[in-house]
C-alpha cells in the first residue's frame, strides 16, 4: 500500500475538508442499512451536523450522545474528476477510519474494510461520473468494538430494574478513550493503467559501500510487458546509482547510514529517494540506509549498540481525538527533541504515515506496534489469530520500507500467561518476522512476570511494563530500586540472551498539585519514583537493559473511571504539550546520557 505521492505521472488531491455527518440512532443499531442510506444524499434521513476531515467526531460537538456514540456514522461529501482521467487508474485512499468501514461512490460500494488504524484503497473507475457532474461519496463507519476485533472489547447489554429497555455498553480492554471517525487523509489520486503497486528495498553496507536490494511489483493492464528503471537519489537529488529489471541490487559508494539523531557518528536521518520507472509510471520511495541487529543482550543500529531513552505515546489531543493535525505532529517532535529523546512505541496501534515520515527525516527510533492491545483469553481464538496475521501484513506492508521501524510490537500487555497465549503468540510472531522482507526484530509488550508469561520466549527483544510503586505499593517509591532490580535480574536469568526494553513506568499526576513529602498524584511524586527507577536503570545500561521508555509523553484521554481524573494523568507533558516538572527531570537525564556517549 504504497502513500500516494504526486509525480509525473500520477495526480493527488486530498479531499479532506468539513463533510455532511450523521448518527444512525435508531434502537436496533442498523436501521440505515435497512433504509439504505448510501442510495440518497444523507440530509434526506436527519438533520446533518458539519463534521471536520480528518478528526475523530466524538469531542467536536457539545452532545454527549456524540461523544459516546455507539455504532454506524455516516459521513458524506462529493468530489469532481477530471474526464482526462478516464485514460487513468483513478483511486480512493483512506489513511485510516476507525473502526469498520463501507465506503460507496454515487450509491455503488467500492470497498469496505475492518480494523481503525491502516490505509485501504479501492479504484473507483467503474462508480465515477465522467461527464462534469458531481460524486457523491457516502462512507458509513461503525466503532463497535467486540471479541474479534483488534483491538478486542465487547458490548454489554444492561437489563434489569435499573437499567431502560435495550441498554448497552461499550466494555473496553484498553486504557484510552475509543475515538473514532475518518483518522487520517483522504485521497482521491491517479495512477497510468499499468502501474508501480508496492517496492521492497533492504539495505545494507560493507566498509563505506552501501547495498541496496529492491524489488518491484507492477500491477495494471501490462504488468508483464513493461520496463523497470530504478535509480537511487541521494539528498540532494543527485542519482548515486542505478538500474534495470524489477529486482536487483545497487550499490551506493560512499554511502551516508541513517542514524538516529542522537548518535554522534556520521549524518542522522540521511534519507535516500527510490526512483522507480515502469512504463509510463514514475514513483519515488523515500527510504534510508542502515541495519537492525539483536546480539547478545544488545539492539544493534549499524552494528553499533543503542540504547534507547524515550516516550510511549498516544496520538490523541483536545478537540480533534485522534485526527491527523500537522501542528500537532510538528510540536509533537519538536518536544521529543526538547525532552532529548531518541525513540518512541507507537502505543497502542500503527500511527498516522505522516507521524512516521517524520520520524524518518528527524532520527527518531520506532517501535510500531500493532493495535493488539489488551487481548485476553477469549480472544485468542482462530478466527483471532487469522485475523491479527492479517493486521500484521497490512501494518508491514505499509511501515517495511521505514528506516524509523526498528522493532515491530504485535501486542502489548495481553493475557500472555493464559495457556492459549503460546500458539497465539508464536504464531502471529514468526508471521510477521516472515512477511517483513527486512526481518526485523518482533517482540510484543508483557506486563506479565519471567516466570508466568508464555510467550515472551519467542520475542527478539523483551519489552515490559512496570508500576513499581504506583499499581502495587502505591506511594512507596523506596521499594522500586529493590524491586526493579530483582525483576530486571529475573528476566535476564530467565531469558540471558535476550535484551530488555522498560517499554512503561510512570505516575498519575495532576498538573500543578504539590505536596511534601510527595504522594501519590503530585508532580513531586512524579519526580520523585521516576528518579528512583533511574537508578536501576543506570545499574543496567548498556548491559542487557536497552531501552527505558516513560509512560506517557503526554497525558490523553480514557474512558471515564474511578480512576482516570479526566483521562489519564501520566504524561511528563500535559495534554496541551507543556512540561510538568518530571519533564524537567527527564529531559536532563535524557541529554546528560546524549552528552555521555
Ligand atoms: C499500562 C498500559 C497502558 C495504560 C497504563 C496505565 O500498562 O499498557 O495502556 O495506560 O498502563 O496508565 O495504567
Amino acid at each position: 500500500m504504497l502513500y500516494p505521492r504526486d509525480s509525473e505521472s500520477r495526480q493527488v488531491k486530498v479531499l479532506d475538508g468539513m463533510w455532511n455527518f450523521l448518527l444512525d440512532t435508531s434502537p436496533s443499531r442498523d436501521q440505515s442499512f435497512a433504509n439504505q442510506w448510501w442510495k440518497r444524499p444523507l440530509a434526506e434521513w436527519g438533520s446533518l451536523i458539519p463534521m471536520a476531515v480528518p478528526s475523530s467526531y466524538n469531542d467536536i460537538t457539545s452532545e454527549k450522545s456524540v461523544r459516546d456514540f455507539v455504532g454506524w456514522a455516516w459521513y458524506e461529501t462529493t468530489f469532481y474528476v477530471p474526464a482526462a482521467w478516464k485514460e487513468l487508474v483513478v483511486s480512493l485512499r483512506f489513511g485510516s477510519a476507525h473502526y469498520n468501514t463501507v465506503v460507496w461512490v454515487n450509491g455503488e460500494q467500492v470497498m469496505t474494510h475492518e480494523g481503525g488504524h491502516l490505509p485501504f484503497e479501492a479504484s473507483i473507475n467503474s462508480a465515477v461520473n465522467w461527464e462534469g457532474a458531481a460524486n457523491r461519496l457516502t462512507v458509513a463507519i461503525n466503532n463497535t468494538l467486540t471479541p474479534t476485533t483488534l483491538p478486542p472489547g465487547s458490548i454489554k447489554w444492561m437489563t434489569g430494574p435499573k437499567y431502560p429497555a435495550g441498554y448497552f455498553q461499550q466494555n473496553l480492554q484498553m486504557d484510552f478513550f475509543n475515538y473514532a471517525g475518518i483518522h487520517r487523509h483522504v485521497h482521491l489520486y491517479t495512477r497510468p493503467t499499468t502501474y508501480v503497486d508496492d517496492i521492497n528495498i533492504v539495505t545494507d553496507f560493507q566498509g563505506t559501500q552501501g547495498t541496496v536490494n529492491y524489488e518491484v511489483m507492477l500491477a495494471g493492464t501490462n504488468a508483464s510487458g513493461v520496463g523497470v528503471k530504478v535509480s537511487v537519489l541521494d539528498a540532494g537529488g543527485k542519482v548515486v546509482s542505478s538500474g534495470a529489471g524489477t529486482s536487483g541490487q545497487l550499490i551506493i559508494p560512499d554511502v551516508n547510514l541513517w542514524w538516529p539523531y542522537t548518535e554522534t557518528t556520521g549524518t542522522p536521518a540521511y534519507m535516500y529517494t527510490l526512483e522507480v520507472t515502469a512504463g509510463d509510471d514514475v514513483y519515488r520511495q523515500p527510504f534510508g540506509v542502515r541495519t537492525v541487529k539483536v546480539a547478545p543482550g544488545q539492539l544493534m543500529i549499524n552494528n553499533k549498540p543503542f540504547y534507547c531513552h524515550g516516550v510511549a505515546k498516544h496520538e490523541d489531543a483536545d478537540i480533534r481525538g485522534k485526527g491527523l493535525d500537522y501542528p500537532l505532529i510538528a510540536r509533537d517532535f519538536n518536544m521529543l527533541k526538547w525532552l532529548g529523546a531518541n525513540c518512541f512505541r507507537t502505543s497502542h496501534y500503527p500511527y498516522a504515515e505522516e507521524i512516521m515520515d517524520q520520524a524518518d527525516q528527524q532520527g527518531i527510533v520506532i517501535i510500531d506496534e500493532s493495535p493488539g492491545v489488551g487481548i485476553r483469553p477469549n480472544n485468542m481464538g482462530e478466527a483471532n489469530v487469522a485475523h491479527h496475521k492479517a493486521v500484521m501484513e497490512e501494518l508491514v506492508r505499509r511501515d517495511k520500507n521505514r528506516p524509523s521501524t526498528v522493532i515491530w510490537s504485535v501486542a502489548n500487555e495481553p493475557s500472555s500467561d493464559a495457556p492459549g497465549a503460546e500458539d497465539y503468540f508464536r504464531e502471529v510472531i514468526n508471521h510477521t518476522r516472515s512477511v517483513d522482507p527486512a526481518k526485523r526484530p518482533v517482540t510484543f509488550v508483557s506486563s506479565r512476570d519471567y516466570n508466568t508469561d508464555r510467550a515472551v520466549q519467542y520475542v527478539d527483544v523483551i519489552c515490559v511494563n512496570r508500576y513499581f510503586g504506583w499499581y502495587s505499593d502505591t506511594g512507596h517509591s523506596e521499594l522500586v530500586e529493590l524491586q526493579l532490580g530483582w525483576d530486571l535480574e529475573m528476566w535476564r536469568k530467565t531469558f540471558p540472551t535476550k535484551p530488555i526494553i522498560i517499554t512503561e513506568y510512570g505516575a498519575g499526576t495532576i498538573p500543578g498539585l504539590h505536596m511534601e513529602p510527595a504522594v501519590a498524584f503530585t508532580e513531586d511524586y512524579q519526580v520523585e519514583l521516576m528518579a528512583e527507577y533511574h537508578k536501576t536503570f543506570d545499574k543496567y545500561r548498556g548491559q542487557f537493559l536497552t531501552g527505558e521508555m516513560v509512560w506517557n509523553f503526554a497525558d490523553f484521554m480514557t474512558d471515564q473511571s474511578a480512576k482516570r481524573v479526566v483521562g489519564n494523568k501520566k504524561g511528563v507533558l500535559t495534554r496541551q504539550r507543556q512540561p510538568k516538572e518530571a519533564a524537567h527531570l527527564l529531559r536532563d537525564r535524557y541529554y546528560s546520557i546524549i552528552n555521555a556517549t
